[in-house]
């Protein structure tokens, strides 16, 4: 598949203004200057060990004592942001990193906008910004706990180790929230940081708190779909978030993109390197009916038609994440100016939107229309319409390699109301085209559309562990090129002593 545009986006945004030199000498890595508050850096250093016990118990299982060839960000010049190298994943260096502050900085949007940005909570807003921020920093752990099976069917060391790449990352996520939840937020922030560390992934009592975070990631494909398609929704909800009038959290959404762009790649790579796999072992045994499944199964690959109902699955339980279509949260997280749009100040308009509207796709009824509402209160509206815009570039990627490889099949997104639980169409059955559907309709074509058990089956047999180094299960081809320029046979995971 074509090189990987994330990473070019990745080494465009730490050029422009992610380095920051980063205190390793400090017991918490940071560029926040931390020892010169004290008793914010004793707040840190108390919710460290928990942190890490968490780590031990809910991160990757089996892997603890492995050497990992791991990045850690060091911001200190353009040529070399992060440094790599084998490490213990409890001992990695999680730390508090920042993006540059702007002199001047102003609010971007609402009914502050132009005004400086905050560098304090704003007190009428506290709550609010609270919430978000807890939103925020909830799914990070969520993701780790998600993934902690997974390391031990990886289809590769490169694969293991991109695995558990994201997995720190996503734990230096937490990091990020929970220093503006404790430096910010006084008692309620310290409470607020120890029950991000408390809350289950999938726990009947006490789960995370957004619905996508509570699912199962029981396979391979399942991760790579999750880090195409839900990461995407970190990739957004941060933009949005770095567009925040307050400055602390917007500096460290801008930092956060950086290291998320690598984890689309790994979605947007997975995904592909899967379908490369099944593309080459269909031209190499005569197949060219994609939907032949019992004869490409037999290959050891898993066909489109299954990938497609994986990607649907994926696609509808992070659309939910958005929230709402309509929403007076996303109204007041816009007017206050806690949270911008996509791309916010690229876009040609007032950034108020007190008279603008925006068009909603509705159910009234039990037909789905498209209205023009007051487009403050469709912010979470737009935003999803940017999200699955976004989506696009990668599936045409993956549908060039099908299209190179002459079969004729497709990837497509379903219909913005497909298997929704959230907002608009939580109450209505749609098919991927987007046609209403009675109940019996729905469970009768279910399974079309969504992996059913004969599709699990099938996905479960094809997870068995590869960890010869340079080796790759059947069913995902290897990546064009190594981590960090490696050889293909290099030893990315040192799994001897775990
Ligand atoms: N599941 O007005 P509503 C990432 C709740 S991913 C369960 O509809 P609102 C990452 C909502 O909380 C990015 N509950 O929506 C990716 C509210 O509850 P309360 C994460 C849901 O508030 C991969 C109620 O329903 N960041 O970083 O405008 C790996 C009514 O809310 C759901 C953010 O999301 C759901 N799907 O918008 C690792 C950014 N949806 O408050 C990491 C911060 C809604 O009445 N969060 N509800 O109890 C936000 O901006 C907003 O909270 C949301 C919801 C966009 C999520």
């Amino acid at each position: 598949m074509s090189e990987p545009t994330e990473l070019v986006e990745e080494a465009a945004a730490v050029q422009s203004d992610a380095f920051v030199a980063v205190n390793y000498d400090d017991r918490i890595p940071n560029n926040v200057d931390l020892s010169s508050d004290k008793q914010l850096q004793r707040a840190l250093e108390t919710w460290q060990p928990n942190y890490v016990d968490w780590w031990k118990e809910m991160g990757p299982e089996g892997f603890q004592n492995a050497e990992v060839y791991l990045r850690t960000a060091v911001g200190v010049d353009p040529s070399g942001w992060a440094k790599f190298g084998h490490v213990k994943m409890p001992e990695y260096r999680w730390g508090i990193l920042l993006a540059p502050k702007e002199e001047g900085r102003v609010i971007p949007c609402g009914r502050h906008k132009g005004q400086p940005a905050w560098q304090e909570v704003p007190g009428e807003y506290r709550s609010l910004l609270r919430r978000l921020i807890v939103v925020q920093g909830d799914t990070e752990p969520a993701s780790v706990e998600q993934q902690r099976f997974l390391g031990a069917t990886a289809p590769s060391l490169y694969d293991m180790r991109n695995l558990f790449q994201v997995n720190v990352e996503e734990g230096r996520h937490l990091w990020a929230m929970v220093y503006l939840l404790v430096k910010y937020f006084g008692k309620d922030g310290r409470e607020e940081a120890q029950a991000l560390l408390e809350r289950r992934s999938g726990h009947q009592d006490n789960p995370r708190i957004l619905g996508a975070f509570n699912e199962r990631t029981p396979d391979w494909l399942s991760f790579f779909m999750f880090t195409y398609f839900t990461d995407r929704d970190g990739k957004m909800q941060l933009a949005a978030l770095a567009q925040s009038g307050f400055d602390p959290l917007s500096r460290s959404c801008r930092f956060m993109l950086t290291e998320e762009a690598h984890h689309l790649f790994v979605g947007e790579t997975g995904v592909g390197r899967t379908i490369e796999a099944t593309c080459n072992a269909m031209k190499a045994a005569g197949i060219t009916d994609p939907y032949d499944k019992a004869a490409i199964r037999k290959l050891g690959v898993v066909d489109l038609p299954t990938l497609q109902k994986k990607a649907n699955f994926h696609m509808s339980v992070t659309r939910d994440l958005f929230g709402s279509e309509i929403s007076s949260n996303g109204a007041e997280a816009f007017s206050s100016g806690l949270k911008g749009r996509f791309n916010e100040s690229a876009l040609q308009d007032d950034h108020q939107l007190e008279n603008a509207t925006y068009p909603v796709m509705r159910v009234v009824d039990g037909q789905l229309v498209t209205e023009e509402v007051p487009a403050l209160r469709a912010i979470n509206s737009r935003l999803l319409d940017d999200y699955i815009a976004d989506c696009q570039g990668g599936i045409d990627r993956w549908n060039k390699v099908i299209e190179k490889a002459g079969i004729n099949f497709k990837f497509t997104q379903p219909h913005k109301a497909f298997n929704r639980k959230i907002g608009e169409f939580a109450r209505v059955r749609v098919n991927p085209a987007g046609e209403i559907l009675s109940e019996e309709q729905w469970q009768a074509g279910q399974g079309e559309w969504l992996c059913n058990d004969d599709d699990y089956a099938h996905i479960n047999s094809l997870m068995k562990p590869c960890f010869e180094p340079g080796k790759y299960a059947s069913w995902i081809a290897p990546p064009r090129v190594g981590i960090n320029n490696q050889p293909q046979d290099f030893e990315y995971v040192r799994i001897e002593h775990s």
